[in-house]
């Protein structure tokens, strides 16, 4: 019996498998083409205070090796993804979810997380503090005062359990900066990676997405040594309390198996998801409990950080 359930903050899953935030998320269509695969959660697009349109077409490129976007945080408005969740919760045998939220300015996200404090909604929040493509918004959480003084007014007043989606770490020591300041909060987990920001794919002689002259957020094959190496950085360093979400370069069971093995409580898959549609959850779940009976693992906690070092 091999089983690939999982636990967040206490709330349960079926599947250890769900989407990233960005992918198949916009609309409560896609959103339920996800409900009804074999992932164990979704996450919403990110939400801000207001709806977006984003940033001019084409936005989103897939390429050999992974995919480019500068979508520019095109949403419906936090406010239909809480009303679409809560309605789907009331649904009996409901999955669990994740809706990800973040404000343009520090006002208008805590605007965004009081309603939700207030709400009936009692489920997870993930706070994107790595957009990288809103021209003149810099990724929060590269610059570690401002994410220490916005964590610190959140959780004055939010007490439902969160957690922060955070861009790439690069260097040992912004590892140990940031897990520094993640460790001075009650936080639920944190997630990562987000994109790669601004890196650039040409074709020919020219850019292949419209945006800010071609530059954009990386993901795929590219990004999946540095996802594990920061989800495996902070599987080392933050309180026990915080878990991970691994998000990064998954496209087979054995990218979801590496990720468990560097930390990872849950794994999310964007741009193998983008390209193969939610039945990609289905042949993932298959591949990663073949090699979990290969290796008599029955369940995540059997091999969940137990990456190996040489002596
Ligand atoms: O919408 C986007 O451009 C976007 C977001 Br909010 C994000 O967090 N990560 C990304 O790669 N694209």
């Amino acid at each position: 019996m091999v089983s690939t359930a999982t636990q967040i903050a206490g709330f349960n899953f079926d599947n250890c498998l769900m989407n990233a935030a960005g992918v198949y998320c916009m609309t409560k269509e896609e959103l339920l083409e996800i409900e009804a695969s074999a992932a164990g959660s979704f996450v919403t697009k990110t939400g801000t205070l207001e709806a977006r349109q984003g940033n001019p077409e084409p936005r989103y490129a897939p390429t050999t090796l992974g995919s480019i976007n500068s979508m520019g945080l095109p949403n419906m408005g936090y406010d239909y993804y809480l009303d679409f969740v809560l309605d789907l919760e009331k649904e009996p045998n409901s999955k669990n979810h994740f809706i990800s939220v973040v404000g343009l300015s520090p006002a208008d996200t805590h605007t965004i997380l009081k309603t939700l404090e207030a709400s009936a909604y009692q489920g997870l929040v993930e706070l994107n503090l790595s957009c990288p493509n809103v021209p003149g918004k810099p990724q929060i959480a590269y610059d570690f005062e401002t994410t220490e003084n916005l964590l610190t007014e959140i959780f004055a007043y939010y007490t439902k359990p969160l957690g922060v989606k955070l861009p790439p770490y690069f260097d040992i020591v912004h590892f140990d900066q940031a897990a520094a300041v993640f460790n001075k909060f009650p936080l639920a987990f944190v997630n990562s990676i987000n994109s790669i920001g601004n890196g650039l794919v040409i074709n020919e002689e020219t850019v292949i997405i419209k945006p800010k002259n071609g530059f954009g957020g990386i993901g795929g094959n590219y990004i999946k040594p540095t996802a594990l190496a920061n989800v495996h950085a902070f599987y080392q360093r933050l309180n026990p309390s915080i878990q991970i979400i691994g998000t990064g370069g998954v496209k087979s069971g054995r990218d979801a198996f590496e990720h468990i093995l560097c930390g990872a409580s849950m794994v999310q898959i964007g741009t193998a998801l983008q390209e193969e549609g939610p039945e990609i959850f289905t042949r993932i779940t298959e591949e990663l409990k073949a090699i979990m009976s290969e290796k008599g693992y029955e369940s995540l906690e059997d091999f969940r950080g137990k990456l190996q070092y040489l002596d």
